[in-house]
């Protein structure tokens, strides 16, 4: 619980039997966190047992991508703020509480990867991949009018639930690409985004995204597609841009919004 509110935490899984219990283990072990739900997406490796049996609510999703897992684990999510993170050990419990100080005054609280003094050695954060999300981060918020961003693809970030609820529906990506689809329909619908410094570690087991450089470029230009089909979309028809600020208040669930 933070401040009166439940936290959940998402985990979408592929795989990550390496590091999944330790992961759970870790989060759980925060006082703030009030449930870890995994979504495991076809795993073969035992990942959805081991997250059973280190204390985690499991859920299926077969759709296999990680928009869609993250997207199911969002729909299922029970907290009044509902976090998602990672199970591969690169994001650390302890940043929970950077992400909740942050949602007194924001709806949408986004980590950035990017910080060098945050970033570990044994991170897969090179200049290649810290350069490339800066970038397409930059371009996000020219063309949306957004905060200060640096960081594309940190899947570390906070939302809450009446916030969530306004754009739930309107997803579209299920792929590796979906996290600035979610920043990009955040800002247009006038919610308060900003972003925050967090660790970033080496990863345990294997990587699934951005562990290549050409795999990682592939998702990054489609991040930029992305990007810029929404920014056409929404000059063509503008009324999918709303200007206001407002905060959106998980206390005023079901009242207002
Ligand atoms: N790529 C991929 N990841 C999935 C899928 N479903 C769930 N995931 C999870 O999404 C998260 C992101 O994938 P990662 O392999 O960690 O990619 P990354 O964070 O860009 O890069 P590294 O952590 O350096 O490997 C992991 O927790 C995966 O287990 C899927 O279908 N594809
Ligand atoms: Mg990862």
């Amino acid at each position: 619980m933070y401040a009166g509110r439940k936290v959940s935490v998402v985990f979408p899984a592929y795989n990550e039997a390496a590091g999944i219990e330790a992961a759970v283990a870790e989060f759980l072990g925060s006082p703030y966190i009030d449930e870890v739900l995994v979504v495991d997406n076809n795993s073969t490796d035992g990942t959805a047992e081991l997250a059973a049996r280190a204390g985690a609510r499991v859920v299926k999703e077969p759709r296999q991508g990680y928009g869609f897992a993250l997207q199911r684990g969002m729909r299922e999510a029970a907290g009044d703020l509902i976090i998602l993170a990672e199970p591969d050990g690169t994001f650390t419990a302890r940043d929970v509480l950077k992400l909740l100080a942050y949602s007194d005054d924001f709806d949408l609280v986004l980590g950035t990867r990017t910080t060098r003094e945050l970033i570990w050695r044994e991170a897969n954060m090179g200049w290649f991949l810290r350069v490339g999300n800066w970038a397409v981060a930059k371009l996000l918020q020219v063309l949306f009018g957004g905060p200060s961003l640096s960081d594309c693809g940190c899947t570390l970030r906070l939302i809450h639930r009446p916030a969530l609820e306004r754009l739930i529906d309107r997803f579209t990506v299920g792929g590796s690409h979906f996290l600035p689809e979610m920043v990009i329909l955040a800002l247009a619908d006038g919610l308060r985004v900003i972003e925050i410094p967090v660790n970033y570690r080496g990863r345990v087991g294997e990587s699934k995204i951005t562990g290549s450089r050409l795999r990682a470029l592939a998702v990054g230009l489609r991040m930029v597609g992305l990007v810029v089909a929404y920014r056409v979309r929404f000059w063509v028809r503008p009324g999918g841009i709303r200007r206001r600020r407002r905060p959106v208040k998980s206390r005023s669930l079901g009242s207002g919004i």
